[in-house]
């Protein structure tokens, strides 16, 4: 299976997704529990991805795969966006959405496997659809209760996990991000 990675993440749902997802392919492991919270000082996700790697790298001195993710809707000027883990989840989304009939909206996941600062890949994954008028499910987390797939009517916390990994922007990023490590040793 090769080197091993650190996924450098504090959400327990997103490494547990990735774990699952890479499970046979690469070989990825958690952060430390004692490890400081890294900075996540930009505005935009591919420098925060870049940001989070770079910290997590140095403070451990390993080859780490770093994420940043968030949910935009274009009617709300691209909210939650790069501010979704703080933006006040589900319930404020939905208040904010409630006199919108435009209701798309779109996942974007980053992500970036950081050896050196000369050597890294980012890779990118989207997810369209829209927001349900109702939280419904009980599986995933975040948004997943309100977030409905193109193509769809049931939200991805009623499609479930399973269903999940085979469609979601992170799913997607990771299956590219795969490919670009063949062959690439995480040693400088
Ligand atoms: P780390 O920074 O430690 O990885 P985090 O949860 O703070 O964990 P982000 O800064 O990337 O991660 O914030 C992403 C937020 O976007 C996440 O907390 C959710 O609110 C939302 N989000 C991203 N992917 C999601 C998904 O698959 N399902 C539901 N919500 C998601």
């Amino acid at each position: 299976m090769g080197a091993k990675w650190v996924f450098a993440t504090k959400n327990p749902h997103k490494l547990a997704e990735v774990q699952n997802l890479l499970e046979g392919i690469l070989d990825i492991e958690g952060l430390p529990s004692d490890v400081p919270e890294a900075p996540e000082p930009h505005a935009d996700l591919y420098g925060n991805a870049l940001a989070k790697a770079t910290f997590y790298a140095q403070h451990l001195g390993l080859p780490v795969i770093a994420e940043d993710s968030g949910l935009f809707v274009p009617a709300l000027g691209g909210q939650p966006g790069v501010q979704s883990a703080h933006f006040g989840g589900p319930a404020r989304l939905l208040e904010a959405m409630r006199d919108l009939s435009d209701r798309r909206a779109y996942f974007t996941a980053v992500v970036v496997a950081y050896i050196s600062s000369r050597k890294y890949f980012f890779s990118t994954g989207f997810w369209q659809g829209e927001i349900a008028e109702t939280p419904r499910g009980s599986e995933g987390f975040g948004y997943d209760p309100v977030f409905i797939p193109a193509g769809r009517k049931e939200t991805v916390a009623e499609l479930g996990q399973a269903w999940k990994q085979h469609h979601s922007h992170r799913s997607r990023a990771f299956r590219k991000l795969v490919k670009m490590l063949q062959g690439i040793s995480p040693q400088e």
